[in-house]
């Protein structure tokens, strides 16, 4: 960490669930492009993961395949800090220090917690303030950039809010972070029901593509997926099922919607959806295949973490001890 002149990326997945391919076309795939030019802060963030209802044991063997599959997918060791949220613990100190200059007005506005409370029966208060241990996430690594899927993006902005209010009530102390996010397949939505987004916590499997599922699994959803009743494969905003597939489409072969329109043109539905399909299938076996080699490897993978997070606290740490000081604590004499 601290390498002069390289500007501070950061950005985390909680392991709620099966990584799918949104978080890879969402998040994942700008992580890999953007470690060369910048000093980056990959996090598993487990502690937002409490918020929905886990299975300890699922939680656990969940982040070493998530370290995992960060791997695979290119995350390189060398470039980029990977870090479990839970072995710094300067996150939820400075997310108490941010609790209490964060309005409740500004939480009740945020869409996740909304749409997050329609869904779980367990509507418990670290639902209702994960934008803030988000927030800590993010000022605690003095982050200049933090890529986010558009699905993301209120909370960014949360988080802004609350460096430019901390700055202005005591002095300078955080960097303002700026969002990035992928011009291309921003938002990829569910598979059977086009008018959510797709989740990785999604209750129904059918509704996302897991990184992991078999070519036969992943053949079955995409020839499953929504789509309508016309005939021409159209990118059209209100034909939401078709659209998200061509944003996948997109997403993965890097052709425009234009291009996917024209290559399209008097074939079927079902001919698109083979292709996706495959192209899709054909994306994932080199990361499956990688993954298959660095899972059970587990000294390997504890040996890395142990790595990210003693990198990792002391950035935190500089931060924390700087915030104390500022709201007028005591140092704490070491
Ligand atoms: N549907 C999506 N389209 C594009 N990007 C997405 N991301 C998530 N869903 C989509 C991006 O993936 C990263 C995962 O962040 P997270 O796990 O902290 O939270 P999330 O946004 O709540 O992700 P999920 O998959 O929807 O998880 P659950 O089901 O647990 O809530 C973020 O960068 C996000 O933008």
């Amino acid at each position: 960490m601290d390498t002069p002149g390289k500007k501070r990326v950061l950005s985390g997945i909680q392991p709620s669930g099966e990584l799918c391919i949104s978080n890879y076309i969402g998040a994942l795939k700008n992580w890999i492009s953007l470690q060369d030019e910048y000093e980056c802060v990959y996090l598993i963030v487990d502690l937002h993961s409490l918020t929905v209802d886990q299975v300890p044991a699922e939680l656990r063997q969940r982040c070493y395949s998530y370290v995992a599959q960060y791997l695979a997918c290119g995350i390189d060791p060398e470039k980029s800090l990977i870090v479990v949220q839970s072995h710094v613990p300067e996150h939820t100190e400075l997310t108490w220090v941010l609790n209490t200059i964060t309005y409740m007005g500004e939480l009740n506005r945020m869409t996740q917690f909304k749409d997050k409370s329609k869904k779980q029966k367990n509507i418990n208060l670290g639902l209702y303030t994960y934008p803030v241990l988000m927030a800590s996430d993010i000022l605690l690594y003095q982050a200049d950039l933090v890529p986010v899927g558009a699905d993301q993006k209120q909370h960014l902005e949360l988080s802004r809010d609350l460096a430019i209010r901390f700055n202005g009530k005591y002095s300078p102390t955080f960097t303002i972070p700026e969002p990035f996010i992928p011009k291309q397949g921003a938002r990829i939505m569910s598979l059977q029901d086009p008018e959510s987004k797709m989740s990785k916590s999604d209750k129904n499997p059918n509704n996302y593509i897991s990184l992991l599922d078999a070519p036969n699994v992943i053949m079955k959803k995409f020839k499953r997926a929504v789509t309508d009743s016309e005939t021409e494969i159209k990118y059209d905003e209100n034909r939401k099922g078709l659209h998200n597939l061509i944003n996948i489409y997109s997403a993965y072969t890097g052709k425009t919607s234009d291009q996917i329109e024209d290559m399209y043109v008097g074939k079927m539905y079902s001919d698109f959806k083979v292709d996706l399909a495959d192209i899709v299938i054909d994306a994932l076996k080199p990361i499956q295949e990688e993954y298959n080699k660095i899972y059970n490897d587990k000294g390997y993978l504890d040996q890395l973490l142990k790595e990210g997070a003693e990198k990792a606290r002391y950035q935190a740490r500089k931060t924390l001890d700087k915030v104390y000081r500022k709201v007028g604590f005591i140092k704490r004499a070491r």
